[in-house]
């Protein structure tokens, strides 16, 4: 574990080394054909979103020091309209000039499912950033740190689910340009259907929500 907070250098690293993975895997999906099922994919939660589909890279198994988790991308999830909506959505603005984390920025709000059915998000996507992860916060060797949540988020049925500082949330990792507080970010999440729902996040201003994070975690699904 480090703390990003006071490495600065080693957050930039940790942005760099992701935006080249990243950078490499989707140029290979832009100039080739789809991932088959099962292929290896570069970083966890990234997806890709067609008119048609929808497709996840996540872990088959945890992550664990002695098993590194093998990432390969899920089955086309064929698109429909979630039935899903979001109150208090906002995200923590962020200026990346003057900021000492790397590019990466927390999203947070209520989700709302009135169907009779559970949903689960298993991942999201937004135009602002290269990827976008489910995470959550949990105690590591006395200190607070945030990690991919294994199997997303479950908004019960009739039921909500809140994503707050400290707690569940969304991360923006390599964000492409700074988050001024007024400003909408777009994101759609993903559920393990393939249904999607658009929301956009009010930025603010919020000093909290700094939490380490752990970019061993990964997700499966
Ligand atoms: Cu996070």
């Amino acid at each position: 574990m480090f703390s990003l907070k006071k490495r600065p250098i080693a957050a930039v690293a940790l942005a760099a080394s992701l935006a080249a993975m990243v950078s490499l895997s989707l140029s290979t999906a832009a100039h080739a054909a789809t991932p088959k099922t099962g292929s290896a994919c570069a970083v966890s939660g990234q997806v890709i979103a067609t008119a048609k589909f929808t497709m996840v890279c996540s872990a088959a198994s945890a992550n664990t020091p002695s098993q590194p988790a093998k990432l390969t991308w899920g089955k086309q999830l064929p698109v429909s309209k979630a039935n899903l909506v979001m109150a208090d959505a906002w995200v923590k603005s962020i200026d990346l000039k003057s900021s000492t984390w790397g590019p990466m920025t927390g999203a947070f709000g209520t989700f709302v499912n009135p169907s009779s059915k559970p949903v689960r998000i298993v991942a999201a996507y937004t135009s602002s950033a290269e990827f976008v992860q489910l995470h959550e916060v949990v105690t590591a060797d006395g200190k607070m740190i945030m990690q991919q949540k294994q199997g997303g988020f479950t908004v019960p049925a009739k039921g909500t689910k809140q994503m707050k500082p400290g707690a569940d949330h969304t991360m923006f990792m390599n964000l492409k340009g700074s988050v001024n507080p007024g400003d909408l970010i777009y994101v759609t999440y993903v559920t393990s259907t393939g249904a999607r729902f658009t929301q956009p996040f009010l930025a603010k201003v919020y000093s909290g929500g700094n939490e380490t994070y752990n970019p061993s975690g990964t997700s499966t699904m």
